[in-house]
């Protein structure tokens, strides 16, 4: 039984799959929710831009051109942050000065060769081509041995530092575990251990009984806002099934996932009235990396607005030296999110 009353009273929630804890402060927002639609100038944008390093036929920084793509199109990232051919290396000077060299390949995928769409603007069965080219991509990577986890990611407005706002996403692949991957295995391995079930199958039985943050939900995914989010709309997005990866999708569910990723987007889009900036990305079971059992598929959306189309959440002062801290609940979020319409604001003007 609760003992004090969520709403009202500062408190920290435990974050489940990283086991840090945020700080939520919903005495700070009594006031009515003041979602401001700012309406900003829609810049137009051509379905063709001949300045744009992705559009079909274009040339890149690199001096290659690009296909008459239809659908989608893959390429090593001509300014790779990881390189194929780095050797193993070690530094360690008397236990303090370490490094190690880490070796991956960095892709970037063009979701659609119009220039001018987004995610949330493209139709279901253009969605899914995307979503069987990542699991193409998942798949083929993984073959190499030394590969050992693969991260499928979109970087959408230039408020996150995205360099094009041609749709793409960017997969980047490489020999070591990230941080953020480690923190997740860690929970989730304890928690199958423990129970037999994955942290994911359980937490997700829970939210859908409480329907107190569930934003989307069909037959094969739930999108919700989770009990420790700490960006003002973040969401998590849940296989209902249990699976470590993108791989053991089947049609049904990579078309599922597909229509969840539109609705999702397309409420984002709504809220503000706005393309919705975010970071977005797959967290799945790491490869070649023996049993991952307890690993289970999930999607994290990192949106950075906070009251309007032009306000962002800055994680700065407490934030980088303590704890993230949020005023409006992840129930309120949810609420809000819920309450916009599934048809996009821009209307049907394809
Ligand atoms: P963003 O998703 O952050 O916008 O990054 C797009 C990537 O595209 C970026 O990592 C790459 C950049 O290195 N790129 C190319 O591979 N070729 C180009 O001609 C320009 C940009
Ligand atoms: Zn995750």
């Amino acid at each position: 039984m609760p003992n004090f009353e969520i709403n009202d009273v500062p408190h920290t929630r435990l974050n489940l799959l990283t086991g840090e804890r945020i700080l939520v402060s919903p005495h700070r927002s009594k006031r009515p929710w003041q979602g401001q639609v700012e309406d900003l100038p829609t810049e137009a944008r051509p379905e063709y831009d001949p300045a744009c390093y992705l559009c079909p036929g274009n040339k890149r920084a690199d001096g290659s051109e690009n296909p008459d793509y239809q659908a989608s199109f893959v390429f090593v990232n001509d300014f790779s942050a990881l390189l194929e051919d780095t050797q193993a290396g070690l530094i360690n000077e008397e236990g303090m000065l370490i490094a190690e060299t880490e070796r991956g390949i960095c892709k970037v995928i063009a979701f659609t060769p119009r220039h001018e769409l987004t995610l949330p603007e493209m139709e279901v069965d253009e969605i899914k081509k995307v979503v069987d080219v990542w699991q193409a991509e998942f798949a083929s990577l993984a073959l190499n041995d030394w590969i050992k986890y693969i991260q499928i990611f979109e970087n959408k407005g230039s408020i996150m530092g995205c360099s094009n706002p041609h749709p793409h996403g960017q997969i980047w692949a490489e020999s070591k575990l990230p941080m953020e991957i480690l923190k997740e295995e860690k929970q989730q391995r304890e928690y199958y251990l423990q129970h037999g079930k994955t942290l994911l199958s359980d937490y997700l039985a829970l939210e859908l009984k409480k329907q107190e943050r569930i934003v989307v939900d069909n037959e094969h995914f739930v999108a919700l806002v989770p009990f420790w989010a700490a960006w003002p709309f973040e969401t998590l997005l849940i296989s209902k099934r249990h699976v470590k990866d993108i791989t053991e999708f089947s049609e049904a569910e990579k078309l599922d996932l597909a229509k969840t990723l539109q609705e999702l987007t397309i409420r984002y889009d709504n809220i503000f009235s706005t393309s919705f900036p975010y970071s977005a990305g797959m967290h799945q079971a790491p490869v070649n990396a023996g049993d991952q059992e307890f690993w289970h598929w999930h999607m994290h959306f990192y949106p950075p607005l906070l009251r309007s189309a032009t306000v962002k959440k800055f994680m700065v002062g407490y934030e980088m030296l303590a704890n993230p801290q949020r005023d409006i609940t992840a129930e309120k979020a949810a609420e809000i999110i819920r309450n916009q319409a599934t048809v996009h604001y821009k209307g049907k003007n394809r």
